[in-house]
């Protein structure tokens, strides 16, 4: 393969460079070697390509200065990057003697052999180098690097076991155009909001920052200015073309933070050579002069000086990534004939293994709500477990909006249950990190409608950790979402969401939710079981308008209390009443209303059971068989929206598992739920309930 204009232009500026007789420095070695491999990669990325041998093409070139960020820390800290931090991946690998450039290249060429996502995905992660692999959503790893720094101080405060060293520091890298997005802001944010009450949090951020988002420059001096001015963060910057300078502040940022506990980010200005990939055509928004100014700011060319001016020559140096070439060229030839993932059950192997059994039930206590029973189901959970952690808007000192944590504070204290700031991305953020830092977390999230700005953090970093590390990295969690309609006193949309959908097809999420207080409790202990387990991310959607509900059928009746009492497995649904002429199914306030509306179908002489489905993901798709077949006519009692909502999933289980009975549905209408009473014009009704039901068995209504 013919040499890139960047390399002849480096090969010649590295000939021409005068000899000096400093002392050696063996960092500028290390340096180089990283920095010349990571560089040589990108290219024979680009040669594979050419070729349809690779798959990926987002280059380091020119970020190669992050190698000095890795040579400051320890191959024992955590690290999360960016997908150009290919120098400081290299430099980590060989700190922990082992060549990466075979990683990489394997990563590229989507071979199984890969060690962390194993032909899923390129992304820098390896276990053994405490590095977390990252997708490729821009910003979206910073909250998490927020929670694993909190999780490693608080690791050590409660004594909980770590995987981390007790004085580990998190470095996270980002690129400049990512500073803006509203997760980085999350990240940065939070950072700052724990340091500036004082909490320890040993974070070091690092933009990298070339100028530019794929063809958007950053304008002049935002980058820094939006840096500098986050209060209780300490700045620096480095320039990228100055190896010495560079290794010298990220030194002094990794030993204050390591020494302080407080959080601290380094800009480091770099270029970004070889375009934004493979297929971006740089020339179409950048003058030639200004790609080709930007050559002499090339890192490896640092590097090389400093190296020439300890008395390397010129041209062996040269030489040497001319040899180096080879090498990795070889590699990557080898890569290319390695085996990528060839099946389907391959794939998705990883990526939510079920192999937790359900938990062994509490004794039976006094029949309660649905509120009590989370409550005393997480104390108990608390008790048992201190790896467990509890947090969320105003779950501590109030005690929840609806007081499902009240008490729980003062019984576990302040290190263990605590309020967060208000902000979902960085309470996702804090589980997640807190996930792969030897915690079992539970986020509350206040109110449905508000996981929505946040769902990225559960959809493309929670769900994917698994997938994308087969399973070397876990972050199991269960996520409190206080949600679904009908909810009277504080009503409308925000405080009554029944919008699922966007949880139902995230791959390996576990969706629980319960109606009755009794599986409350134990699907509880099924989540953090399958949390701890298995690493599952689960969320567990708890009716609001449940909370406290006693009766069933008459006031008074307290027909809605139970004991926390019995088992609920994963995936496995829960059938009320035997009647052989139609199956209701449905959960959550649907169940309430379905039970109602079985008796009153049974005061007119029709046989009703009711399934529970208690999880909606995944569905308990056995037992909607087995129940739909035992009266041949199904109606979906389904209080989520018509469109999008679960009873299209149900309906299509039903059809794709060959049940050829009769199948209705009603819903809720397709809107936002209105304030006040107008409310039940959208939502599913008793009433509608009925009919359908009637008129499914030939009944008029
Ligand atoms: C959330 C999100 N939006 C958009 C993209 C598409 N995208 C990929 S890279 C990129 C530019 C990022 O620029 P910067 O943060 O400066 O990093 P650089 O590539 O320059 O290193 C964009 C917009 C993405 N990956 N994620
Ligand atoms: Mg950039």
């Amino acid at each position: 393969m013919a040499l890139d204009t960047l390399e002849t232009h480096l090969l010649d500026a590295l000939r021409a460079l005068p000899r000096g007789s400093d002392a050696a420095a063996p960092e500028a070695e290390e340096l180089w070697r990283a920095q010349v491999r990571s560089r040589l990669c990108d290219f024979a990325a680009r040669e594979l390509q050419s070729t349809g041998r690779s798959f990926y093409t987002i280059a380091s070139a020119g970020h190669e200065s992050n190698a000095a960020v890795a040579l400051a820390l320890r191959p024992t800290d955590p690290a999360l990057l960016h997908y150009r931090s290919g120098g400081f991946y290299l430099a980590r690998a060989a700190q922990a003697g082992r060549d990466g450039v075979p990683d990489i290249l394997h990563g590229v060429t989507a071979a199984t052999v890969e060690p962390i996502a194993g032909g899923r995905h390129k992304v820098f992660g390896n276990h053994e180098l405490a590095v977390i692999p990252q997708t490729s959503t821009i910003a979206s790893h910073l909250p998490r690097a927020v929670g694993v720094a909190f999780a490693i101080e608080r690791a050590r405060k409660l004594d909980v076991q770590s995987p981390w060293p007790r004085d580990a520091v998190v470095v996270c890298t980002f690129g400049d155009a990512s500073v803006n997005h509203a997760t980085a802001q999350a990240g940065l944010n939070s950072a700052a909001h724990l340091a500036h009450q004082g909490l320890t949090l040993p974070l070091l951020y690092v933009c990298e920052d070339n100028g530019i988002g794929i063809s958007v420059r950053s304008p002049q001096g935002w980058v820094e200015s939006a840096l500098r001015a986050r209060p209780a963060l300490r700045y620096e910057l480095a320039p990228g073309d100055d190896p010495e300078l560079v290794l010298e502040v990220a030194q002094e940022l990794a030993d204050w933070t390591r020494a302080t506990r407080r959080p601290a980010v380094l800009h480091l200005r770099t270029v970004r050579f070889l375009s934004h990939a493979g297929a971006d055509v740089e020339a179409a928004y950048r003058a030639p002069h200004e790609i080709r100014a930007d050559w002499d700011a090339d890192p490896l060319l640092a590097t090389g000086r400093w190296l020439a001016a300890c008395g390397r020559s010129g041209e062996e140096l040269a030489d040497d990534y001319l040899a180096e070439r080879e090498r990795v060229r070889a590699t990557a030839l080898a890569a290319a004939s390695l085996p990528q993932l060839a099946t389907a059950a391959e794939v998705v192997r990883p990526l939510a293994p079920r192999t937790a059994g359900a938990p062994a039930p509490p004794e039976a206590g006094e029949p309660t709500t649905l509120a009590l029973a989370v409550n005393a189901a997480l104390a108990a959970e608390l008790e048992r477990d201190p790896r467990m952690l509890l947090f969320g808007e105003d779950v501590a000192a109030k005690g929840g909006v609806y007081g499902v944590t009240r008490g729980l504070q003062r019984r576990f204290g302040a290190g263990r249950v605590f309020d967060t700031l208000l902000d979902e991305t960085s309470i996702l953020g804090l589980a997640l990190g807190a996930a792969v830092s030897g915690f079992v977390p539970v986020p509350e999230i206040q109110y449905l409608a508000y996981l929505h700005n946040a769902e990225d953090q559960l959809r493309g970093e929670a769900a994917t950790l698994q997938f994308f590390s087969q399973g070397r990295y876990r972050n199991g969690m269960v996520v409190r979402v206080a949600g679904l309609g009908y909810q009277k006193g504080f009503g409308g949309h925000f405080h009554n969401d029944n919008a699922v959908g966007v949880l139902r097809d995230v791959p390996g999420l576990v969706l629980a939710s319960p109606g009755r207080p009794d599986d409350a409790a134990a699907m509880l202990r099924t989540c953090l079981e399958a949390a701890r387990v298995d690493g599952a991310v689960c969320v567990y959607l708890e009716p609001i308008a449940l909370y406290h509900t006693r009766d069933l059928h008459e006031e008074g009746d307290g027909g809605w209390l139970a004991p926390a009492a019995g088992d609920a497995p994963l995936g496995v649904g829960r059938t009320y009443g035997d009647g052989t002429d139609l199956t209701l199914v449905s959960w959550a306030n649907g169940l309430r209303m379905s039970l109602r509306v079985a008796r009153e179908l049974a005061a007119r002489g029709i046989g009703a059971r009711v399934l529970d489905l208690r999880w909606l993901a995944p569905l308990p798709v056995e037992d909607l068989l087995r129940e739909a077949r035992a009266t041949g006519r199904v109606l979906v009692v389904d209080e989520t929206r018509r469109t999008g909502g679960v009873s299209e999933g149900v309906v299509t289980a039903l059809v794709d598992a060959g049940y050829d009975g009769r199948i209705a549905r009603v819903a809720s209408k397709d809107s936002f739920i209105p304030l006040g009473d107008a409310a039940s014009l959208v939502l599913l009704s008793e009433e509608e309930i009925l009919e359908a039901a009637l008129g499914l068995c030939g009944q008029p209504a």
